[in-house]
C-alpha cells in the first residue's frame, strides 16, 4: 500500500540504495518475544537481535533496571536514557544479512515505556521533555525504520503468570497493574493506532495460546513475516 511504499522509499534514500528489511517483535513483558526470536533464528537465516537486557542490568557494575523497579521516579530517566542508546546501537549496527529480526525497538521504548512512566506520574515533565527531544532528533536524523511489526498480543494475566514462572530477580516487584498499563499502551499504539506513529504495518499473533499453537501461527504467517515488502 502507499504507506508501505513511502517507508520503503524513505529507507532507500537514507541507506543510499541499500535495502535491509527489519522486523520488530513487540509485546508486553513476558509475552514470548525471546521464544519467537529463537524460533525464527533456528528455522531461517535471518539475523536475530535480542534485547540488550544484560546491559540494562549491568553498566559498569550498576543495575539501572533493578534501580528503576525499586524507585521509578528517581531512576526512570536513567534506565530509559540508557535503553534509548542501546536500542539505537541495535538499529544502526551494520547488517550481515538482508533481513533482521529485533526484539522490540527504539519506538516501543519511547511510546510504551517512557510514556508509561510519564503518564503514571513517575517521570517529571522535564525528564520526559529531554528524552523526547533526544528521540525526535534521532527520528529525524538516523535511519531507525522498521518494515514489519509482529505484535505478540496477550492478556496481562498471561504475562503475569509467565513472569512469576521465570522469576527474574528485578521483576519480582512488578504488580499486575503495571502489566495492565503496558498492555493498554500497546493496544493504543498497535491496534487502535491512535496514540503515536506506527512505523510499519502490524501483524498480530494471538500469544495467549500455548507454545505449539503459537508456533503454528508462526508457520501460518511465515511468508508474511519473512517478506515484509510483498
Ligand atoms: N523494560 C523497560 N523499559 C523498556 C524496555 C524494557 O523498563 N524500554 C524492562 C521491562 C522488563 C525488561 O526490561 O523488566 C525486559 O523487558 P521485555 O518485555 O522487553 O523483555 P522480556 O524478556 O520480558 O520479553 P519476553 O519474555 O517477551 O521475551
Amino acid at each position: 500500500d502507499s504507506c508501505q511504499t513511502c517507508f520503503a522509499q524513505r529507507k532507500l534514500q537514507k541507506n543510499g540504495g541499500e535495502t535491509k528489511s527489519v522486523i520488530s517483535i513487540e509485546g508486553n513483558i513476558a509475552s514470548g518475544k525471546t521464544t519467537c526470536l529463537e524460533y525464527f533464528a533456528k528455522t531461517t537465516n535471518l539475523e536475530v537481535l535480542e534485547e540488550p537486557v544484560a546491559k540494562w542490568r549491568n553498566i559498569r557494575g550498576h543495575n539501572p533496571l533493578g534501580l528503576m523497579y525499586q524507585d521509578s521516579a528517581r531512576w526512570g530517566i536513567t534506565l530509559q536514557t540508557y535503553i534509548q542508546l542501546t536500542m539505537l546501537e541495535r538499529h544502526t549496527r551494520s547488517s550481515r544479512s538482508p533481513m533482521r529480526m529485533m526484539e522490540r525497538s527504539i519506538h516501543s521504548a519511547k511510546y510504551i515505556f517512557v510514556e508509561n512512566l510519564y503518564r503514571s506520574g513517575k517521570m517529571p515533565e522535564v525528564d520526559y521533555a529531554v528524552l523526547t527531544e533526544w528521540f525526535n532528533w534521532i527520528v529525524e536524523n538516523i535511519d531507525i525504520s522498521v518494515d514489519l511489526i509482529v505484535y505478540l498480543r496477550t492478556s496481562p494475566e498471561t504475562c503475569y503468570k509467565r513472569l512469576k514462572k521465570r522469576c527474574r530477580e528485578e521483576e519480582k516487584l512488578i504488580p499486575m497493574e503495571y502489566l495492565e498499563a503496558i498492555h493498554h499502551l500497546h493496544e493504543e499504539w498497535l491496534i487502535q493506532q491512535n496514540s503515536f506513529p506506527v512505523p510499519a504495518p502490524v501483524l498480530v499473533i494471538k500469544a495467549d495460546n500455548d507454545l505449539p499453537k503459537i508456533i503454528q501461527q508462526y508457520e501460518e504467517n511465515r511468508t508474511r513475516i519473512l517478506t515484509p515488502f510483498n
